[in-house]
């Protein structure tokens, strides 16, 4: 069994999140190291590329979220093993990653009223587009991703379900997922209702 240590903001969100959930589920012990941000400055540089999420492998500290959910989905059964459904479950982390990073350019603008432009046609475009396609790639008949069965790809798309529905991003509509991808929010639910996200949630105080 491998030393973990993940390290990433204290936060139930963002790219670390679907990590430790995946560990958690799969009963993998590590430890869980949250850099406060009045300390991530210092941090940065000793990180492979200055970011987080990190996973310190027995001393050896490897970045990029994706590469380790893939890790982790293996360490912890939730990653498939057939090549196919794998490549169908990197496929949606992959796309997850897109439509973050559509909302990353806005996270810089200081001017209110070109922010609140700025989101509002995303909401109106490119992000929903993304959300919308991602809901599309739902398998019907099992209600996941790939592999008929919940991995690391549901895990992903579930924290930025959550992450878009917060109220925490300015100008962004709450009901964007509501409205142009309900079946994610059905998928949010299956998600939260495993047992093993049950457990971590209510073991740190998470009642959403
Ligand atoms: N491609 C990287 C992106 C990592 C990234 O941008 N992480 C953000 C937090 S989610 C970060 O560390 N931001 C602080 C900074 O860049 O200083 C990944 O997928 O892990």
């Amino acid at each position: 069994m491998h030393n973990l240590q993940l390290s990433y903001f204290d936060i139930h969100g963002g790219r670390g999140e679907p990590i430790r959930l995946a560990l958690a589920i799969g009963g993998v012990p590590f430890e869980d190291h949250r850099v406060k941000p009045a300390d991530w400055p210092a941090y940065k540089p000793s990180t492979p590329f200055g970011a987080m999420p990190v996973l310190t492998v027995d001393g050896r500290a490897v970045s990029q979220s994706n590469s380790i959910l893939r890790f982790v989905g293996k360490l912890s059964d939730l990653y498939p093993s057939d090549p196919l459904q794998a490549l169908l479950c990197d496929e949606i982390m992959d796309a997850a990653e897109d439509a973050n990073g559509l909302l990353a350019p806005t996270h810089v603008i200081k001017d209110p009223v070109e922010l609140k432009a700025a989101r509002e046609a995303l909401a109106a475009g490119k992000l929903a587009a993304y959300v919308a396609s991602l809901a599309g790639h739902l398998d019907p008949e099992s209600g996941w991703f790939a592999d008929g069965r919940m991995t690391v790809a549901d895990l992903k798309v579930f924290t930025f379900t959550r992450y878009l529905r917060s109220g925490r991003i300015d100008h962004l509509p709450v009901d964007l997922v509501e409205r142009v991808a309900p079946a994610l929010i059905g998928h949010h639910d299956r998600v939260r209702q495993h047992p093993g996200v049950t457990k971590w949630y209510a073991d740190h105080g998470v009642s959403y």
